[in-house]
């Protein structure tokens, strides 16, 4: 009996401390570098390209900095799902911190040839900007299926 109920606990702990991993990388938003062409959206000097992107929710999306010049992949707060977590190069946890960050010293900077990449939980629409070229026109969206 005593047996039976330590090994069942074992295994749901086990359960949740995976599930719970799984999560939180899921999450999480990584500043990866290296070349290659496995990427989803590029950046040339002024523009993401493609500038809207549709996935499905679980997928990762992997920004490619193809161009010479240094640039952000910034969530607009306002303007993603409710439930959805934030989202910017450099891992701030807002739009005003992430502005902020580049004013003090181009905090969250992808520069050229560097790649940024962020996993969709939740369905739905997601505008983002690369801050230093904003005025530029420099926006894109994610478009996240179920
Ligand atoms: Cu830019």
């Amino acid at each position: 009996m005593s047996r039976l109920t330590d090994t069942t606990s074992r295994r749901r702990i086990l359960a949740a401390v995976g599930t719970a991993s799984v999560a939180s990388l899921a999450g999480c938003t990584a500043l990866v570098t290296g070349g290659g062409d496995d990427f989803d959206v590029g950046m040339t000097a002024n523009a993401f390209t493609p500038p809207e992107i549709t996935v499905s929710v679980g997928d990762e999306v992997v920004w490619h900095n193809t161009s010479s010049r240094g640039h952000t992949v910034t969530a607009y707060e306002n303007a993603i799902p409710d439930e959805a977590d934030y989202f910017a190069s450099g891992g701030f946890a807002g739009e005003a911190e992430a502005r902020q960050a580049w004013r003090d010293g181009l905090g969250g900077r992808i520069d050229s040839g560097e790649s940024f990449s962020h996993t969709f939980e939740v369905a739905g629409r997601y505008d983002y900007v690369c801050i230093p070229h904003e005025q530029g026109g420099m926006v894109g969206a994610v478009i996240v299926e179920e």
